[in-house]
């Protein structure tokens, strides 16, 4: 199980695909969905007792928060936060749809005609392991511009043309808190001179920027990366003894540690730990033996023993 020798608990394949889902699932449905698979699959005798009845205490309180989400979670126009949410903002024609359908799965109206966005698009962005919620949403200065969601926003990427154009609806930003990044698009209709002089002008304000093309998807992948990067998270992969690590990581906060490596897994896991080796970025060498308040970092590898 994920890195994790379970003495006798000895759980078919079945299970430890219900638990890979459980694990990489960065919804609150699909975690539902991972762990009722889990409970289905695991077999059932005196040695997963607990283990089982943990899994059922953890499934009945995902369910109850999505009771709740269901029905007071909504905000207005039915967007429900899911993870970390991206907002785009910006004047209209600046290409926020067509942004959207670059980095997510959503396939959003790009029309060159203003204002075709009245209702908010959603997608999902998927970077090495990890997903973020990205909203287009009605241009900035038109009627169906609803500012509520700025408040609650974990990024919000100022999407323009031209710098000038950000002057249009600064009053807007200047009411939001929180972390932010500009976003200059349409690059390839700018030639190679006035690109050096706009990124030259950008660095002189220090503001933190990135240029992109969504038409050719010039810098979309810088874009992505820096996405992630304003997460603060860390992925940490688990492994068994003997294989390679899982694909799907297990994410937590920049900071986090063995300990809520294997809390996470499940509650009290890290109790039955006896042994932890640790190969990564935040190890000094290879099979590190470390203790549950290591610190760790990202990309870093877990393979966990239990008595
Ligand atoms: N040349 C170029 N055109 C773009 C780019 N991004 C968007 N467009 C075009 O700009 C127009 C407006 O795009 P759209 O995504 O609908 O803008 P929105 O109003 O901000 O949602 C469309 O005709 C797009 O094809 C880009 O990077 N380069
Ligand atoms: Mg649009």
């Amino acid at each position: 199980m994920l890195g994790v020798e379970m003495g006798s608990t000895n759980q078919g394949h079945e299970y430890f695909t219900a638990e890979k889902k459980y694990l990489s699932a960065q919804t609150l449905e699909d975690k539902i969905e991972g762990l009722k698979e889990m409970i289905q699959m695991s077999k059932k005798h005196k040695s997963t007792e607990k283990m089982v009845a943990e899994l059922k205490t953890r499934l009945k309180k995902f369910m109850e928060k999505a009771e709740k989400n269901s029905s007071v979670g909504k905000g207005k126009k039915g967007i429900r936060k899911e993870g970390f949410q991206v907002i785009l903002v910006g004047l209209t024609n600046s290409g926020k749809s067509l942004l959207l359908s670059r980095l997510t799965n959503a396939s959003p109206v790009v029309s060159s005609s203003p204002f075709t966005t009245h209702e908010p698009n959603i997608g999902t962005m998927y970077y090495e392991g990890v997903y973020a919620q990205i909203v287009d949403l009605p241009a900035v200065l038109g009627k169906d511009f609803d500012m509520s969601i700025l408040h609650t926003a974990d990024l919000i990427l100022i999407v323009a043309e031209k710098l000038e154009d950000i002057s249009l609806f600064e009053k807007v930003l200047e009411r939001c808190r929180g972390k932010r990044l500009l976003l200059i698009n349409k690059t390839d209709l700018l030639g190679y001179d006035a690109l050096r002089r706009l990124e030259a002008q950008l660095k002189s304000k220090r503001s933190d920027f990135v240029l992109v093309s969504a038409l050719t998807g010039e810098g979309i992948n810088l874009l992505k990366r820096r996405i992630f990067e304003a997460m603060n998270i860390i992925r940490v992969y688990m492994k068994e003894p003997g294989k390679s690590p899982s694909s799907q990581p297990v994410v937590l906060s920049v900071g986090g540690t063995v300990f809520d490596v294997a809390e996470s897994i499940y509650k009290g896991f890290s109790k039955i730990i006896v042994e932890t080796k640790l190969t990564g970025p935040s190890g000094k060498f290879a099979n590190q033996r470390v203790g549950m308040n290591h610190i760790l970092k990202d990309r870093d590898v877990l393979e966990f023993k239990t008595r």
